[in-house]
């Protein structure tokens, strides 16, 4: 039978690279509900050594996907809005340039990067959802794998110019980031795929007798 199991991150991380560290002050626990608790960071458009976050890394999710499942989909939701912090915008324009996942401090090797690039985030907190119950993310992590405290998601954000006064500054917060497993028993039929197989197969079966 299908199944799925959504968990939450309970340990975040801003990876140092290049970008501005994320503010994580609310603690590790900052991103498991939708408290309005929020993981930020603070963004100078203008400043091109601050206008990109560090990778945020929210890992320690704790699934407990059984031995022997197929894995279907993969589905992470991230709640966020961004803020005016100072200045003349109009509107603050943050938005999410990286969205992968991350296994053992690292971007799985091949993996999509689900980042809805020039899509603004809201100014309340809305949740936005990369990948579903069939998308895989282009990648094939094993069940090991994903129950591991190493998997996760990275989400690094950038601020751009559009509307924006030099010295403006605005921040991206995030609420939540909730990933979602889908997974079947081999040999389950209950996917679409095998559902046309099977038509054909009985298509041809009737053409022979
Ligand atoms: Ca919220
Ligand atoms: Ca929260």
């Amino acid at each position: 039978m299908p199944d799925s199991q959504t968990k939450y991150p309970t340990i975040l991380a801003s990876l140092a690279g290049g970008g501005v560290e994320w503010n994580l002050s609310a603690g590790q626990g900052a991103l498991t509900d939708s408290d309005n608790v929020y993981a930020s960071v603070l963004l100078n458009p203008y400043d091109g050594d601050a206008n990109s976050s560090q990778m945020l890394l929210a890992t320690g999710y704790g699934f407990t996907i059984p031995a022997g499942k197929v894995i279907n989909g993969i589905a992470a939701g991230i709640e966020r809005h961004d803020e005016q912090t100072i200045g003349n915008t109009s509107e603050p324009h943050v938005e999410s340039i990286v969205v992968v996942l991350y296994l053992a401090g690292v971007p799985i090797d091949g993996g999509e990067n689900k980042a809805l690039i020039g899509a603004n985030w809201p100014s309340s907190d809305v949740v936005a959802t990369y990948g579903d119950a069939a998308d895989k993310w282009n990648v094939v992590p094993t069940i090991t794998q994903l129950n591991s405290s190493t998997f996760g998601l990275g989400l690094q954000v950038h601020a751009d110019l559009v509307g924006v006064d030099e010295g403006d500054t605005v921040s991206g917060l995030v609420d939540q980031i909730p990933i979602t497993i889908y997974y079947s028993d081999p040999g389950d039929t209950t996917t679409p795929g095998r559902l046309c197989r099977t038509r054909r197969g009985l298509r041809g079966h009737r053409y022979i007798r």
